[in-house]
């Protein structure tokens, strides 16, 4: 008798493996759906982070909702809201600004859905409402920047008078690309910001925002120290315009490295551009499947970069990818 029980046993143990192993499977195969806001399509920058996040999903087996917000704080928060309600797996989005995100992120956790930053940092107390931020340090950016121009202007005793055109109001690569270059130059006397003026990251803006510059300060500027290459380029034709020789005088700092940053470096207008790569989709991809797998993320995953300048750009420019 005992062993007919014993086979019993063995035969409901052997079920109940079988199951929680088809279980298992069909959970590792079920599709990932990940809900995306991104910030819009203000630069060239943002055109390639859209083109990564895009392709890495069909790639990684991941079904992806995507909303441009237009550079609007509101219509991300309406994107969120809508990815909680339709249940998606996992939301990530690159926060237009820093602030004002705990409402929808409080949202998204009472509904048991883990969210992923990505390019730009937000500021909350309560960093339980994401998973993990993947991107670039901006405040090592500016002191990249900051340090370009220490080492140019070495032997120069100054005044050396700074135009910023920086990015959008509020944001993290606005704010950070901004502190970065004061930490470096605060205590030289010599190097004098003499204006600051926000270009919203576009080439129209940077265009603008210099027109402005040139008509009121002209051949006093020594520097223009561009958030991004799209303001850049936009700068760089309103210096032409106004007669000025950008990457000679004044000298033109920027960031991103994008291929419009890299012509304008080998054509000798833009002399420094600070990288900051705009290829997150895979490495979004993969923390997504990790964070349905169960698995525990780094709180930041931090992108490896460097600077370029004339010297080099043509060499490096047929290897970019961007
Ligand atoms: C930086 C990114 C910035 C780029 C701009 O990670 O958020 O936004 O520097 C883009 O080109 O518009």
């Amino acid at each position: 008798m005992a062993d007919v029980k014993r086979a019993g046993v063995r035969a409901l143990v052997a079920a109940a493996l079988l199951m929680t192993a088809s279980f298992g499977a069909q959970a590792a195969d079920k599709e990932i759906t990940l809900g995306f806001s991104q910030v819009g399509a203000e630069s060239a920058w943002r055109t390639a982070n859209t083109e990564s996040v895009k392709s890495a999903a069909p790639a990684a087996g991941i079904n992806l909702k995507f909303a441009d917000a237009q550079q609007k704080q509101e219509n991300q928060i309406k994107a969120i809201r809508s990815y909680i309600a339709q249940k998606v797996d996992v939301i990530a989005f690159s926060p237009v600004v820093e602030s004002g995100w705990e409402p929808i992120l409080q949202e998204a956790k009472a509904a048991k859905i883990p969210v992923i930053l990505t390019d730009r940092n937000i500021d909350v107390k309560d960093t339980s409402l994401y998973v993990t931020m993947i991107g670039s340090d901006f405040l090592e950016e500016g002191r990249r920047g900051g340090h370009w121009l220490e080492e140019h202007y070495k032997n120069d005793k100054g005044p050396i008078n700074i135009v910023e055109l920086q990015g959008t109001v509020g944001s993290a690569p606005a704010n950070d690309r901004h502190a970065g270059l004061i930490e470096v130059i605060k205590d030289d006397p010599k190097f004098k910001i003499i204006a600051s003026q926000s270009g919203d990251f576009t080439l129209a803006g940077g265009k603008q925002v210099m027109e402005a510059f040139a008509k009121t300060y002209g051949s006093k500027i020594n520097v223009v120290y561009a958030h991004n290459d799209d303001m850049a380029l936009g700068a760089i034709q309103a210096m032409e315009e106004a007669g000025m020789h950008p990457g000679k005088d004044p000298v033109v700092v920027s960031f991103d490295a994008t291929h419009g940053g890299f012509q304008a470096m080998v054509d000798g207008k833009i002399n420094v551009d600070v990288e900051c790569s705009p290829l997150l989709g895979p490495q979004l991809m993969q923390a997504a499947k990790d964070v349905v797998a169960g698995k525990t993320l780094p709180r930041r995953i931090k992108t490896e970069e460097t600077v370029f300048t004339q010297a080099d750009a043509a060499k490096i420019m047929p290897t970019r990818k961007y």
